[in-house]
């Protein structure tokens, strides 16, 4: 046999051992620290579909999608992935060989629509049971780590703006996160901006101050209010206005002296394509749950790369598992200029694995060891899981 022949048949054998026999979903509410206020929604624990995968070869690969506040932060549901994932996503893919990456998402994108939180957390059990059976860490499947460390942010969405500053400086004290994102949008513009105040003035000069409104504001808004967080230090304004509202948005981003983030507005290929042409933003959050998986993902940051436009690494309040899965496709992206939130598992009363991510010297910490690099928690998630 040559060389070629014993390639190709070591292929063959790789695709039969990693047939996937099985995928299960459970929802998984796991009850968080401090209430959490977005413009749209408010959550006091977080939602997941925690995703196991068993492949031929009897490996099991963990995987997790994460909503906020039921279908609001978008349109998926804990309760509708679960139901779809049983019903239309496992049925698709069961007997085919999960290290066809491509053809499994091609099936996935036949089997439904859209859905791509519930795509990304089966598409990430299934790098983590492909990474556990080569043996390898589960970046090496998506290109190879650039990174290992990435500096770290926070979010302040009490509303509360006491407990906001002290929650700031306790995170700085402990060495966790020096960069810090604020939720606006949930008040009026002028309570918001006295919660922003507040936070100003009890932070280091030059503390990187992102401010997410959550497609709250109108047009009007924006240009009323975005001179102000600018005077007020912040260094990056997320998402201002409604996704979808494309020329106001390029029109808000063309008058702003602060760089403008693209989060909502950006899940798919084309909508990437589109708000970057028409220049809705120099800077593009990532996240899993947008994007579909960690193939897609690249492929986005690629578009917006392409263009010179900044990237961030988003993120929807993971545990340690869905966190673990951005960290590995943002380690293979070779710019990420604004490091990420991954806050996720800080924020849970209790992660939903054995040892969760190590946050150090104000950054996060890409794990190793074979897949994700996490060990799910069994009894945590058995405490958590919904009781049908
Ligand atoms: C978002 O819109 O960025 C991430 C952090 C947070 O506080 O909310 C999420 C979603
Ligand atoms: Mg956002």
């Amino acid at each position: 046999m040559t060389a070629s022949h014993q390639n190709i048949a070591a292929g063959q054998d790789l695709c039969r051992a990693t047939i996937i026999r099985r995928i299960t979903a459970r929802i998984v509410d796991a009850p968080t620290t401090r209430k959490h206020k977005l413009s749209n929604t408010s959550v006091s624990h977080q939602s997941y579909v925690f995703i196991s995968v068993e492949l031929e070869n009897g490996v099991t690969g963990f995987g997790e999608g994460s909503t906020l506040g039921g279908p609001r932060w978008a349109e998926e549901s804990v309760e509708a992935m679960k139901a779809n994932i049983e019903v239309y996503l496992a049925p698709a893919l069961i007997g085919q060989s999960a290290c066809l990456t491509e053809a499994v998402s091609l099936y996935m994108d036949r089997a439904a629509k859209r859905n791509y939180t519930a795509k990304s957390a089966i598409d990430m059990a299934l790098l983590d049971a492909l990474g556990k059976t080569l043996n390898v860490p589960a970046h090496v499947l998506l290109g190879g780590a650039v990174r290992n460390a990435f500096d770290a942010i926070w979010a302040l969405a009490s509303g509360d703006a006491v407990q906001e500053v002290e929650e700031a400086l306790e995170m700085i004290r402990r060495g966790w996160f020096q960069r810090f994102k604020i939720k606006l949008g949930f008040a009026d513009p002028q309570t918001d901006l006295s919660r922003l105040a507040a936070l100003q003035t009890a932070l280091p000069a030059g503390t990187t101050l992102v401010a997410d409104v959550n497609q709250a504001w109108s047009e009007a808004e924006c240009t009323r209010y975005l001179p102000v967080l600018r005077d007020l230090g912040v260094s990056l304004i997320e998402q201002p206005i409604a996704a979808g509202q494309t020329a106001a948005s390029a029109r808000i981003a063309a008058r702003s002296d602060v760089p403008v983030m693209m989060d909502e507005s950006v899940s798919t290929l084309a909508e990437a394509a589109r708000e970057i042409t028409a220049a809705t933003g120099s800077v593009l959050s990532l996240k899993l749950c947008k994007h579909g998986g960690a193939h897609n993902l690249k492929r986005v940051a690629g578009i917006a790369a392409a263009q010179g436009v900044q990237l961030y690494g988003g993120c929807l309040l993971e545990s340690s598992i869905g966190a673990a899965g951005h960290l590995h496709a943002f380690a293979t992206l070779p710019r990420l200029e604004w490091g990420t939130e991954q806050f996720g598992p800080k924020i849970l009363i209790e992660d939903l694995v054995t040892e969760g991510l190590r946050y150090e010297d104000f950054q996060v910490h890409l794990p190793d060891g074979p897949g994700l690099g996490v060990s799910p928690n069994p009894e945590v998630i058995d405490k958590y899981a919904r009781k049908d």
